[in-house]
């Protein structure tokens, strides 16, 4: 089928889609707003590859936002998935599965010693701050420009200008209430950490940050800055939430927190925990998490918590998740990176190639990006033109500027080679 033929299935059924779903999709990011075209319908999806109602074939750097680190349709994933959905998909009451996978990732994350799973990254650093908020008897949020954590009301907040913007309400709906507790700065900027400690410390239950930035694209943290924030909450006696939703065993075994050797307080996760079911987790210090009902009196629950496919699928991905994985997933990134960055420079178009074990972004910018202001002030027109040529060839980066592409165990040197010609190509055409 040719590009025109797919083009056309796609609008079709993009047009269908519109007529039911808000933008004609179930999450904004995936209608290509920001790049702008037609988002593809995905039929079906294995190992490092996406496939369209088309038949379009792409090499994937979106993989579900980070939960498929393996790849689409492992093998020994889907086998676990499928002999426990023989055994029914959902009961309402505890099994095993969700012993098991909490096992897991308290051996492998020392500052998690309990945990209680949700279904979504939004449902677990929603109720991770409330944990806070109760634990400490203080109201007042910081979280970090460009720093993203779900779209609970709280988080959804504007970046104001000044040192400690005052929350205010960044979407309809969300009220000046919702607004009000949450303080913004500037991500890698202690001393703006420090001046928001010094004005409200007293009243600052958590600051809550990606401790490797990925929703701005991938923006590393700078050396202190982790310490800093570690520090000052040390301080003012408030908690550290590590939001791990993106970073949590995708970018080392235990995470951002064990590359960086900072233990938060509290940390959430998702995405790759449950293997590519709907999944979100928070956990930390046993005398936090013993507040959490029914053991205490903090409030939280879900019908589908738990469930026993998704507990089972993020089971069998971390186990699968050896050192030997990991150093592949590194070697891969590493070159994936070098050839962003060579392509960038022998076209003399002006980039930023960031990476965070195999969460990489390319930004069009000719500084590096330290934080949102930064991001903001790349090119992201240059980008959407990127992402059409990229698209057109066959690779499907995430529709955005702002997310981090995500390389899988099934990327292999030849799929890198062939996204690095890539680059050439759409860096020639833009
Ligand atoms: P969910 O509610 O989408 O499962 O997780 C929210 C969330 C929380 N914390 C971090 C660090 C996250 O990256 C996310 C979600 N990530 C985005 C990717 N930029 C999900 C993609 C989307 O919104 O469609």
């Amino acid at each position: 089928m040719d590009k025109g033929e797919i083009l056309n299935r796609e609008e079709d059924i993009f047009g269908r889609a519109r007529k039911v779903l808000p933008g004609g999709v179930n999450s904004p990011v995936r209608a290509f707003l920001a790049v702008g075209g037609t988002p593809r319908f995905i039929a079906r999806a294995n190992g490092c590859r996406l496939i369209d109602t088309a038949g379009g074939e792409y090499i994937d750097y979106i993989g579900s936002w980070g939960a498929m680190i393996l790849g689409h349709a492992h093998p020994e994933v889907l086998r676990a998935v499928v002999e426990a959905a023989e055994r029914g998909t959902s009961y309402g009451a505890p099994c095993p599965a969700e012993v098991e996978l909490a096992e897991e990732i308290v051996r492998r994350v020392p500052s998690v010693e309990k945990i209680r799973f949700v279904n979504s990254g939004t449902e677990a650093t929603m109720s991770a701050v409330r944990l806070a908020r109760a634990a400490t008897g203080r109201n007042l949020i910081v979280k970090f420009a460009g720093g993203y954590h779900g779209h609970a009301d709280g988080f959804l907040i504007k970046a104001g200008s000044g040192v400690a913007a005052l929350g205010l309400p960044d979407s309809p709906g969300v009220t000046a209430g919702a607004a009000q507790d949450t303080r913004v700065v500037r991500y890698n900027d202690i001393g703006a950490v420090e001046d928001a400690f010094t004005m409200e410390g007293a009243d600052i239950a958590a600051v809550i940050v990606e401790p490797i930035a990925g929703n701005m694209g991938v923006v590393l943290p700078e050396n202190g800055f982790l310490t800093g924030l570690r520090a000052l909450c040390d301080k003012y006696e408030s908690l550290l939430i590590f939001d791990e939703v993106m970073t949590g065993f995708r970018v080392a075994s235990g995470g951002a927190q064990e590359l960086y050797q900072v233990r938060p307080d509290l940390t959430t996760f998702g995405k790759v925990i449950g293997g590519g079911l709907p999944v979100g987790a928070y956990g930390g210090r046993r005398e936090l998490m013993s507040m959490i009902a029914p053991e205490g009196p903090v409030y939280q629950a879900g019908t589908l918590s738990g469930n026993p496919l998704a507990m089972t699928a993020g089971l069998k991905t971390l186990q699968l998740l050896t050192p030997q994985v990991y150093d592949k997933l590194e070697d891969i990134s590493e070159k994936l990176q070098k050839g962003l960055t060579d392509a960038a420079k022998e076209s003399g178009v002006p980039a930023a190639v960031q990476r965070a074990g195999s969460m990489i972004t390319l930004f069009f910018s000719d500084k590096p990006v330290r934080n949102m202001d930064d991001a903001v002030s790349a090119d992201h027109g240059r980008f959407g033109k990127f992402f059409n040529s990229m698209l057109d060839q066959g690779v499907h980066l995430p529709p955005s500027g702002y997310e981090a592409w995500f390389v899988s165990a099934a990327h292999n040197e030849d799929v890198i080679e062939q996204t690095i010609s890539a680059t050439y190509n759409a860096l020639r055409s833009i």
